[in-house]
């Protein structure tokens, strides 16, 4: 890690109450799990997922769509938490208030045992009804003309994610703004802070007070408007961080 950590930042932790916390895809590329902004790899790599994912790729081709989900919950199913998402777990159990924000909906956040997730964009582990929304119980079934539908509702199938264009579920985004609005230390993790209305937490946080730490290996455009911009990887700044804390 080619970042030291500054003192003051590990003095203002020491006295928080209260954090938060806004990851991204960055917090998971050391899972190998290729961000939003990374060249999606082989087969679907010349398309962007800002095409795929939207209701009107859906619409247009829900095989393709179905199939680009399950390529990807086949690629998450596989990957490991890796020490950026055990270190925010630890951290979870270290403040009296801690709310975990994600834009990810990869799940590693829960299986590296962070009790509580907001997921803003919802998650791919999920599948439900693109008529009627609800969700689907159980084993995703595999059908060689997909997507499957929806055994009660016999609609489409489609992933519980949020698409381009698509209303963020209420409650994760109140209780994402209500945390971002009365903590102490707000971190800002791998995010190219590009996505709204995610990308507006950590600018709310910082307007009410708080000291707001990003956490990125490459410059955003919220680097200059951060209290501080840690230049590194989160698998490598969250442990360290976590590490100091402790001594
Ligand atoms: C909404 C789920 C309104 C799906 C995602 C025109 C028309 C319609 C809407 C808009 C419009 N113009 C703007 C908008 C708003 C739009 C938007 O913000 N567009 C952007 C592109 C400008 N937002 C929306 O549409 C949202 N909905 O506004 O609805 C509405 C209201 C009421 C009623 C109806 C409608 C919905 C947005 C959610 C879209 N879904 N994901 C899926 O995953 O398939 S967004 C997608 O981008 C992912 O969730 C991803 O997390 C997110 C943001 O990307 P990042 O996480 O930041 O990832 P990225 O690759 O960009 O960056 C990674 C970063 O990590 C980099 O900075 C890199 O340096 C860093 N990094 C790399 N390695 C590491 C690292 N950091 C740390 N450690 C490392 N090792």
């Amino acid at each position: 890690m080619n970042t030291e950590l500054p003192s003051e930042l590990l003095t203002e932790l020491r006295k928080a109450k209260r954090v938060a916390v806004l990851t991204g895809a960055g917090i998971s590329a050391e899972s190998k799990i290729p961000t939003f902004r990374d060249a999606m790899t082989g087969l679907w790599a010349s398309f962007s997922p800002e095409d795929l994912a939207t209701p009107e790729a859906f619409a247009r081709n829900p095989r393709m769509v179905w199939d680009w989900y399950a390529f990807r919950r086949e690629m998450c199913a596989k990957a490991l938490p890796n020490p950026g998402h055990l270190a925010l777990a630890e951290l979870e159990t270290r403040f009296e208030e801690f709310t975990l924000t994600t834009q990810n909906v990869d799940g590693l956040h829960q299986r590296a045992g962070s009790r509580r997730v907001l997921e803003l964009h919802g998650s791919i582990t999920r599948v439900k009804c693109a008529d009627t929304g609800r969700l689907l119980e159980g084993e995703i079934p595999a059908c060689d003309n997909p997507p499957p539908r929806h055994p009660q509702t016999g609609g489409l199938l489609r992933p519980d994610v949020v698409w381009f264009g698509e209303a963020l579920p209420e409650r994760a985004l109140l209780e994402s703004a209500r945390a971002a609005l009365s903590c102490d230390v707000y971190f800002t993790i791998g995010t190219s802070a590009l996505v709204y209305p995610a990308a507006a937490l950590p600018i709310e946080a910082l307007k009410a007070g708080a000291t707001v730490v990003e956490i990125n290996p490459t410059e955003t455009p919220f680097s200059n408007t951060a209290s501080y911009s840690l230049r590194g990887k989160a698998g490598e700044v969250l442990p360290a961080l976590l590490a100091a804390l402790q001594g």
